[in-house]
């Protein structure tokens, strides 16, 4: 099992500092960083030399846009911006390859609208859509996927659900373009976690998968399994049928928490869940779905609490 957490969640510390903090967290074997923020404090070389000596791979650089952005990335209407959004994702392909990493997930935070009337849905489409292949094809040595989120903080997010962002994979049509799915933003979506990782895995597109947990209509980042406990349980069973062998990413905030209890908390419940799947049978549980019985389901749920 691949584990990842959240530099963020370790706050008053240089980079190199975490790196050395998490290693020693049994279970974790990557981190993620975020380019340019992750890389102000400490030098890329820095970084390559605190992984290795943590026996750490890198697992995702997240291009992160801040305020030049803020009326949009990709998709902005000033082609100065737009161009300096896609050559952020470039920077990131590049830090990616020196440090040794396979994937970049981009979350366009800002690509998005408040009111009607106030963008060109068409053509903002074009034009991500345009820059998205831009960049699989400078990076076509990497898996490079999208990270949706309905909303915050704009209004309406432009990539917003699984449904639109497996439509623009499919128009941009590179082959290393995928989805990254933030269980948190497809409960604010209203989504059923699994029936998009069912979607999204069937067209060989699940690159990555952020684990965390939440109250539906925001962005809570709560631990794993706190809140939506079978919906968890049923998304980790998807995640072993379709044999996802990426990281997983805990995208959690321990705000008031300590930081290592709760990513150890973390991996205590995905490590339990993956065992209560193996324990209850990958077959037997298929054939309950199989037989497309909501009575017959709650045997699953019984099976947890036995
Ligand atoms: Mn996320």
């Amino acid at each position: 099992m691949k584990f990842a957490t959240r530099l963020n969640s370790f706050p008053n510390r240089s980079v190199v500092e975490t790196i050395d903090q998490i290693a020693a967290v049994s279970g974790v074997t990557h981190v993620d960083l975020n380019y340019p923020e992750h890389f102000q404090t400490n030098k890329v070389e820095d970084i390559k030399e605190a992984l290795t000596r943590n026996n750490i791979k890198l697992n995702a650089i997240n291009p992160r846009f801040r305020s030049d952005f803020i009326n949009g990335e990709l998709g902005n209407s000033d082609p100065q911006v737009a161009r300096k959004a896609i050559d952020l994702c470039k920077q990131s392909i590049d830090v990616c390859r020196e440090l040794g990493g396979e994937h970049v997930i981009i979350w366009l935070g800002y690509e998005g609208f408040d009111y009607s009337f106030q963008i060109n849905y068409a053509q903002v489409w074009k034009q991500v859509a345009s820059a998205i292949e831009e960049i699989c094809s400078y990076g076509s040595d990497l898996k490079i996927s999208i990270e949706y989120k309905p909303f915050q903080p704009r209004a309406y997010s432009f990539i917003s659900s699984y449904a639109d962002t497996l439509l623009m994979v499919g128009d941009v049509g590179a082959s290393n373009l995928g989805v990254t799915l933030d269980f948190c933003h497809m409960l604010m979506k209203d989504e059923n976690p699994s029936y998009g990782l069912s979607l999204v895995a069937e067209r060989n597109k699940l690159h990555g998968i952020h684990l965390n947990d939440g109250n539906k209509l925001n962005d809570d980042g709560l631990m794993v399994g706190s809140v939506n406990f079978i919906q968890t349980l049923e998304f980790i069973f998807y995640m072993k049928k379709y044999n996802y062998q990426g990281v997983i990413y805990f995208d959690t905030f321990p705000v008031r928490e300590k930081p290592l209890e709760e990513l150890q908390a973390n991996i205590a419940m995905f490590t339990k869940l993956d065992q209560l799947v193996d324990q209850i049978g990958i077959g037997h549980i298929q054939s309950i779905i199989d037989r497309n019985d909501a009575v017959a389901a709650q045997e699953i749920m019984l099976a947890c609490l036995k």
